[in-house]
């Protein structure tokens, strides 16, 4: 029950007041400051510092006085070409934006929906030196609207100018979080809205709404104007309103107006859950004073201290991170969450760097539910494309969403006034050990040597925690000794917390044989909905440089010639280099198995083979709705587990689409003045960022890897190296892999899995 919609600030706001006064909390909680318009420069300070836009953001005095080692964002300079911009810069780029003439005549009504780094061409950054160069001239991509009309803008940032770029020929840009947050409020407009809520016997105060994305489903939908859905729960009694749906009621709102165009009013037979049971506060099973009720011991999480001269990892110049030979830039990415660029990996024979990956991130979240009836059939949800992966990410709780030792990284990220504001401590880089072993080996008695070797796996991981609505999406990006990464995409709980559908049932002994539910009767007046989530993660693979190619390799049953052996078959691996992006389109199917390896042509282990890496999908499903279902043609980037897409591709902008109610193609562009190259089709959002696409599942413990294809002889011996040798054994492991050779220019991998329909289990 995942969903994405909805206003963090809201569940911010439940959680610490309880339920209750939803407009006035969310009125209070914004701060508003005196002027809209005071300069940015004293955006991080006081309460008139926190604009309208970013209510959480904003860093109390008391915060800062906790954090005296945070560096100041104010001052932050970029010092890498693939920093993300600094609060200088955004400041820099509000202002080029509002002097812009389209927009200088009211700037006051200029909205901005995206703001990002527009990232320098990859050759220019490979070559880049720390030291060596300069860093490449600042440019940024924005996304704005201005009196109804999407925008969107090449910025130079050093030089001050400005430029259009096309804008996407469907669908509308990233909702800002200011539009997330006001939406809550707009059904309260309306009269007809407020007199069937009173029908209900519910409190307004009580009513807590939730902006749901529309999809598209044709013009007839459209109407050319930027349309959400509102749906709304009653937060009486629980901090776990998405357990309390107002079932049948839909207001259809204009996001540019903030008026209510319709409500849709179909559920009035249907009672509202009742609270009890459902809050998932752990004080909410407290006694008086503060034990558990029922006596259950408390869990903590032991105490992992790190080694006396600091943690294993280093993070310089705020974004580079280096462990264990491992070396990657790290940010805050408002759509994407986080990216890792740029990831090497030293060569423990050589002591050389070698290259793995440009750059990998999560490229969309498809969550579409199962229930074509009108309250629910339009929720196919785009986490990152229409709410935001990053703007969702709250700032993890220290010591319980991360380890004691762990680091924090903030992200600058713009507000819908087109200020930056600061989200706090919303990635984590810490060592992770578990307890488990990395390798180990020991001789038996027989041979007589008295070997006993074992190094304990500890990885690094660098995390951020997305709460889309409902749904928390925990995505860790999990390095090893051995080279190997790991991409987890976990939601925290077994039973989290679910976005449900009222009914009138209260027992399955009342319901219809064969009667369509769409889900399971979960507890009194509850559904869960059927649906599938599926992560889309892109990885641009440059193994040991960037000339690399995708190979699929399938393996299939070779049946022996009458005679020629005692065995009637056997398993042969048979490898195809793709060489048209159809090549490389991955339906996963368990008796036609393969296995999928990006290599470097060019670059050759000791034995000849090509090094690569492989890409394994972990715990996949593919789409099981027709092609043409406007949903599926949305997301259309599930029809395949693993896709890889020609290098032209991955020259996307960051912010260059509009997913929004896009229909099932959309056009994106470079973002880059005196690039810009023609339009090219695409699937929206699975695609945008290019190459190459993973479905995950959200719900499986572990999801895509990439890894090392095999382990090479250097590699082995290396691991059987004594530990009493210099350095820790355990990080003394190769990244290198034979793989077969061929040639084709692509760039990247992709694996993909994803879910069928999760069936979960309300509490209570
Ligand atoms: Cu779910």
């Amino acid at each position: 029950a995942p969903m994405d919609y909805s206003t963090s600030l809201l569940r911010l706001t439940f959680l610490a007041l309880g339920a209750a006064l939803v407009l006035i909390v969310a009125r209070s909680a914004f701060r508003l400051p005196l002027a809209i318009d005071a300069p940015a420069a004293s955006f991080l300070h006081g309460a008139g510092g926190c604009t309208r836009f970013s209510p959480w953001a904003c860093r109390s005095p008391r915060t800062e006085k906790s954090t005296p080692r945070r560096p100041s964002h104010e001052s932050d300079v970029p010092r890498h070409p693939l920093d993300p911009l600094t609060v200088t810069e955004v400041s820099r780029a509000r202002d080029l934006l509002r002097a812009h003439p389209p927009f200088a005549s009211a700037p006051s009504a200029l909205a901005v929906h995206a703001l990002a780094l527009d990232e320098p061409d990859k050759p220019a950054v490979r070559r880049w030196r720390k030291g060596a160069h300069a860093l490449p001239p600042r440019r940024a991509v924005a996304v704005v609207r201005f009196q109804g009309e999407s925008h969107v803008l090449a910025l130079d940032l050093t030089a001050g100018k400005v430029a259009p770029l096309p804008v996407p020929a469907s669908g509308y840009p990233t909702m800002t979080m200011d539009e997330q947050t006001a939406l809550c409020a707009a059904p309260f407009s309306d009269p007809a809205f407020n007199a069937t809520i009173r029908r209900r016997g519910v409190r307004l105060d009580d009513v807590a709404c939730l902006p749901i994305s529309l999809g598209w489903y044709g013009p007839e939908e459209d109407g050319g104007r930027r349309l959400i859905k509102s749906q709304c729960y009653s937060t009486e009694g629980t901090a776990n309103f998405y357990m309390r749906p107002i079932e049948g009621l839909t207001v259809l709102v204009d996001m540019d107006t903030g008026k209510v165009v319709h409500i849709s009013d179909r559920g009035a037979g249907i009672p509202i859950p009742a609270a009890k049971n459902t809050d998932y506060r752990g004080a909410a099973n407290d006694d008086d004073d503060g034990t558990d009720r029922f006596g259950y011991q408390t869990v903590r999480a032991p105490s992992m201290e790190p080694a006396p001269e600091g943690p294993g990892f280093q993070i310089e110049d705020g974004h580079t991170v280096r462990w264990a030979g491992w070396e990657f830039h790290l940010k805050a990415d408002a759509r994407a969450g986080l990216i890792v660029s740029r990831a090497t990996v030293q060569d423990p024979a050589t002591g050389a760097r070698r290259e793995v990956i440009y750059k990998g991130m999560a490229s969309e979240l498809f969550v579409p539910y199962m229930d074509p009836t009108e309250a629910w059939y339009f929720k196919t949800y785009m986490d990152a494309g229409e709410y935001g992966f990053g703007l969702q990410a709250m700032p993890l709780v220290p010591l319980n969403d991360c380890p004691r030792h762990a680091r924090y990284m903030d992200g600058v990220f713009v507000a819908a006034d087109g200020r930056p504001y600061v989200r706090e401590n919303m990635i984590c880089v810490f060592e992770r050990y578990a307890g488990d072993i990395a390798w180990r080996h020991s001789e038996s008695p027989i041979t007589g040597m008295d070997v006993r070797e074992s190094r304990p796996k500890v990885t690094l991981v660098a995390r951020m925690a997305a709460s889309v609505a409902n749904y928390d999406y925990i995505v860790d990006w999990e390095f090893q000794t051995d080279g190997l990464i790991r991409i987890k995409v976990r939601r925290p709980q077994n039973v989290g917390i679910l976005m449900v559908k009222g009914t009138p049932y209260s027992h399955m002994n009342q319901v219809r044989r064969n009667e369509e539910m769409h889900g399971t009767l979960l507890s009194e007046n509850v559904i869960g909905v059927i649906h599938d989530h599926y992560v889309t993660f892109r990885l641009d693979m440059d193994v040991d440089g960037a000339d690399n190619s995708f190979v699929r390799v399938d393996m299939a049953r070779q049946d022996t010639a009458p005679g020629e052996s005692p065995r009637r078959s056997y398993l042969k691996a048979t490898r195809h280099v793709a060489s048209t992006e159809k090549d490389a389109r991955v339906r996963l199917k368990l008796y036609e198995p393969a296995e999928f390896h990006v290599i470097n042509p060019t670059k050759k282990t000791r034995v000849g083979n090509p090094v690569g890496y492989k890409v394994v999908p972990a715990g996949t499903a593919g789409s099981l709705l027709d092609p043409e279902d406007p949903p599926q043609k949305r997301g259309a980037f599930t029809n395949n587990q693993v896709k890889r897409l020609p290098t032209t591709r991955v020259k996307s902008g960051p912010v260059g689409c509009s997913c929004t109610r896009a229909k099932g193609r959309t056009r994106w562009v470079r973002g880059r003045t005196g690039t810009v190259r023609s339009r090219t089709r695409t699937w929206c959002c699975g695609t945008r960022w290019g190459s190459t696409t993973s479905l995950v599942r959200r719900t499986s413990p572990s999801c895509p890897l990439c890894r090392p294809a095999s382990t090479s002889s250097r590699s082995t011996s290396s691991r059987a190296t004594p530990s009493s040798s210099s350095g820790p054994p355990w990080r003394r492991t190769s990244p290198s892999v034979p793989l077969l050779p061929e040639t084709m220019h692509q760039d990247t991998c992709v694996l993909e899995d994803n879910p069928r329909a999760h069936w979960a289990v309300a509490r209570g």
